[in-house]
This record gives C-alpha cells, sequence and structure tokens, in this order.
C-alpha cells in the first residue's frame, strides 16, 4: 500500500515555493485517502546555526502553515521529527552505509557549505542520511518534494539498494520522488535563475505566507519581468524564465496547466497579467496566513497535535527500527 512521507524545515518562514511546491500538495495527496505523514524537520533545521528561541517559534509556526494549508492532523500523521528518535537511531546505521563521495556530490552541500566546507557542520554534510531515515523509518513509497530535492531523494534510493545489498535483503523499499505541477521549482522574483527560497538576503525575492495583502501585491508588481507582452502560446516562454515563473505561479494557484493559463492570458503585458496574480495570490494565501495567526495564538494546541502525531508516527517507525537492527546483527 502506498505511504506519503515529507518534511519541511523550521528553518525560518514558509515562503509561496514551500506552499506550491509542498504544502498544497501534501493536502492534496491526503485527501486522495493514501496514508499520509508530515514532518517539521528540526533536527535537519540545526545543521545550520538556529537560535533555540526562533526554532522553537518556527517549529509551531509550521505546523499552522501545515494546517492553514489544508492538512488535517486527524487524516495525516503531523509530528516533528526529534520526537520520534527512531530517525536519529536509522540515520547513524545509514551514515555507515552512505559513502563520503555520494555525500560530496550534493549540490546543496556544495551550494551551502561553499568555499568553506572545512567549518560547516558534520550534520550539514551528513543531512542526505538522515532524510533517508526519515524517509525510510515509514517504508515510505512516495515522497511528494519541490524539484530541488531530486539528488537528496536519488541517495535515499541509493541508501536503500545498498542496505538491501549488503545485507542480502529486500526489507526498505526504494521510494519514489513525486515531483509533479506547474511549481515544482518556484523561481525568485527578483531573478528567475534562482529559486525562491526563504534564506535569500532580499525578501522582496519571495511571498512569505505571512505577508498580508498589500505587501504580496507590492512583491508582485515589483517582480523582474522583460519588457515583452506574454507571448501567445506556453513556447514562447522557454527564453524567459522571469514570464515562465509568473505564468507557473498563476497556474499552480487556479490548479490549471500552463497550456490552459496562456490560452487565457496569452497576449496580455505584464501591466494585464501582474495584478490579476496580485490579486489571486492574495485571494489564495490571505485566508491562509489568517488561518495560522490564529492558530499561533494559543501554542497548546499545535503542541498537542504534534504530541499526538509523534505518537502515531512512532508507533509505525520502532517496530521498523527494531528489525533493521536485527538484519544488522545487533543483540537485544
Ligand atoms: N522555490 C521552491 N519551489 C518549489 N518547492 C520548493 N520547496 C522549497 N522551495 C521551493 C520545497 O519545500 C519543501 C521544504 O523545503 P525546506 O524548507 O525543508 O528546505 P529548502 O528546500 O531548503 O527550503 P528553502 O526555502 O530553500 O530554505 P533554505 O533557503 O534554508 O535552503 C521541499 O519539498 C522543497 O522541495
Amino acid at each position: 500500500t502506498p505511504r506519503v512521507f515529507s518534511g519541511i524545515q523550521p528553518s525560518g518562514g514558509l515562503t509561496l515555493g514551500n506552499y506550491l511546491g509542498a504544502l498544497k500538495r501534501f493536502a492534496d495527496a491526503q485527501d486522495r485517502g493514501i496514508e499520509t505523514l508530515y514532518c517539521m524537520v528540526d533536527m535537519h533545521a540545526i545543521t545550520v546555526w538556529q537560535d533555540p528561541a526562533n526554532l522553537t517559534r518556527a517549529t509551531r509556526e509550521l505546523c499552522a502553515g501545515f494546517i492553514a494549508s489544508g492538512v488535517d492532523p486527524e487524516k495525516s500523521i503531523l509530528f516533528n521529527q526529534s520526537q520520534v528518535a527512531a530517525h536519529a537511531q536509522l540515520a547513524w546505521v545509514f551514515n555507515c552505509v552512505a559513502r563520503m563521495g555520494w555525500m560530496k556530490r550534493m549540490t546543496q552541500w556544495k551550494d551551502k557549505a561553499g568555499k568553506n566546507a572545512e567549518n560547516a557542520s558534520l550534520g550539514l554534510f551528513a543531512y542526505p542520511a538522515l532524510m533517508a531515515a526519515d524517509i525510510l523509518v515509514y517504508h515510505a513509497t512516495h515522497v511528494p518534494v519541490g524539484e530541488d530535492q531530486k539528488q537528496h531523494l536519488e541517495l535515499t534510493r541509493d541508501i536503500a539498494i545498498k542496505f538491501n545489498n549488503d545485507f542480502g535483503t529486500d526489507f526498505f523499499p526504494v521510494p519514489e520522488p513525486v515531483i509533479e505541477g506547474a511549481a515544482t521549482r518556484v523561481m525568485s522574483l527578483r531573478d528567475g535563475s534562482k529559486k525562491m527560497s526563504k534564506s535569500d538576503p532580499s525578501d522582496m525575492s519571495r511571498i512569505n505566507l505571512t505577508d498580508d495583502a498589500d505587501t504580496i501585491a507590492k512583491k508582485i508588481r515589483k517582480a523582474k519581468t522583460d519588457p515583452e507582452p506574454l507571448p501567445e502560446g506556453p513556447d514562447g516562454l522557454a527564453e524567459r524564465p522571469e514570464a515562465r515563473n509568473l505564468v507557473n505561479i498563476y497556474a499552480a494557484l487556479t490548479d490549471q496547466t500552463v497550456a490552459e493559463v496562456m490560452a487565457e492570458q496569452g497576449g496580455k503585458p505584464f501591466s494585464e497579467f501582474k495584478p490579476l496574480l496580485a490579486d489571486l495570490a492574495v485571494a489564495k494565501l490571505a485566508p491562509i496566513s489568517t488561518e495560522m495567526a490564529r492558530l499561533m495564538q494559543d501554542t497548546s494546541e499545535i503542541d498537542a497535535i504534534l504530541r499526538r502525531g509523534a505518537e502515531r508516527a512512532n508507533a509505525i517507525a520502532e517496530p521498523i527500527l527494531q528489525r533493521t537492527y536485527d538484519i544488522v546483527g545487533m543483540v537485544r
């Protein structure tokens, strides 16, 4: 039976990229009746320094973001990673299965550690092995993520395959990435070649789920574009990353294909298209930010949801961890 796992780091505010690439699709999967586990990956977040008070707040706010985006804590298991010890325990086994060379090839490692790799944390380097544990400790079969996580997912598959080979078993299923829809890679509003990211120094580069209506409208109005109107058809977007990005966002927000959007909007100048997109973004995001603010007023409700989620997650993960230890030969 299919089982979906995915995670988001509580390392700052949520962006439109997180919403369209992850949260919105998480709610869709849950509503198709599939078993779904969604995790606030706080242990991934601390691979780079996090102020403790911010981490606490970001974890709760992320949980609020999941719920406000339509993830139902009854239907889905919502929890934070550090509360299910099996993630870290299985990650250690996978640290011993994965190879240094695999990790060194990860583009996110190269981007985040940069030229100063000697000073990066060991955790940042080993991040993909923990991510493999996050997924495989539930025998998850499907992992909905944005395009940027594709390489890490391949490494998870490599770890599952190597573990199975090393121990002569077929214990770990090899999970499939689910990267679909018009917004698998939402780009920066200031630079069509960079992904929209919560850590971009420019706040104008992204839309935050907590932005108010005026801010959202202003950011879209000021988004970088070329001077030409939208092309008549989708083919004309190929060489125009900024225009393509805005059309992709429009398509994802309306659950349309890019071709459908172009049939409707093709030929319009940005002076007409941007206000439409701004109104649409405000209409879709305002209820989410209102609901997040409401949930954050009483964090005891959120904490109770996370606690209950961790219990349910533990009940699945613990037997899989114990079975892994048996396969490895650890006495218990
Ligand atoms: N721009 C994006 N377009 C589509 N999907 C995206 N995701 C993130 N940015 C985009 C998806 O959101 C999920 C959670 O990501 P994360 O917060 O755990 O880590 P990240 O990808 O590293 O997010 P950021 O915003 O880019 O943070 P920083 O700047 O700290 O690296 C994933 O499914 C991801 O694909």
